[in-house]
């Protein structure tokens, strides 16, 4: 509902309304009048692919500060396209083998959309953040080897601050329905991806599935 403000009021009050309007929207989704609300995943594997770690995304002044530190990641500087999906018909979570739709016991992209809704922030190093980006694999980051060669820990270790979203993606987060994932996975363990892994990519042909399939998820559950 939509109340009409008198011009004598001015603009002051005009901010004052959308703060409170923000700040009443999910109960306990925000703390304090700052509008700033935490989640934050435990990132779980997908496709037997071994990652796991942790995200959070602060919704803050109606911007994404995110952080994620996934492990276990396909190395030699693989990149792992990485999302926030949300979809208002999504269930909200990661994909388990049900998913599977087409039984060849992957799951890919798109398989998980009903479970965690389609790409909407697009968590790139640098440039455009929008779902457009969604596989520049050249602007995700890319997994690096932080272990030494018997106990290898290829690790993404992501932070990026004022990204940009859309307003149902803003209230899907601090709804706690939004869903982290990352995706890329070296099905045959070559140490790179390619066609004869999975073959090609739902999503884009021209890309193997191996970099795209999802190889951890997480529900970022409001804190
Ligand atoms: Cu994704």
């Amino acid at each position: 509902m939509r109340t009409r403000i008198s011009t004598s009021i001015g603009l002051t009050a005009l901010a004052v309304a959308s703060v409170a309007a923000v700040t009443a929207a999910p109960a306990g989704a925000t703390t304090g009048s700052s509008a700033r609300t935490v989640t934050k995943a435990h990132v779980d594997s997908l496709n037997n692919s071994g990652a796991h770690g942790s995200a959070t995304v602060v919704v803050k002044n109606g911007k994404l500060n995110v952080r994620a530190r996934v492990h276990g990641l396909t190395p030699n500087n693989a990149p792992h396209a990485q999302h926030i999906h949300f979809g208002e018909q999504a269930r909200h979570e990661c994909p388990t083998f049900r998913d599977d739709t087409n039984n060849d016991f992957r799951l890919n992209t798109a398989e998980g959309l009903p479970a965690y809704g389609p790409i909407r922030v697009s968590l790139t190093t640098r440039g455009d953040t929008s779902p457009a980006s969604g596989l520049a694999v050249d602007r995700m980051p890319v997994a690096r080897d932080r272990g030494h060669k018997h106990h290898r820990m290829n690790a993404i270790n992501y932070s990026r601050y004022g990204i940009r979203t859309q307003a149902d993606v803003l209230a899907g987060i601090k709804a706690g329905e939004a869903v982290y994932v990352i995706h890329g996975i070296d099905y045959n363990g070559n140490g790179r991806y390619d066609f004869n892994g999975a073959g090609r990519s739902e999503l884009d042909p021209s890309l193997p599935a191996e970099a795209t399939d999802p190889a951890a998820c997480g529900v970022l559950e409001v804190q």
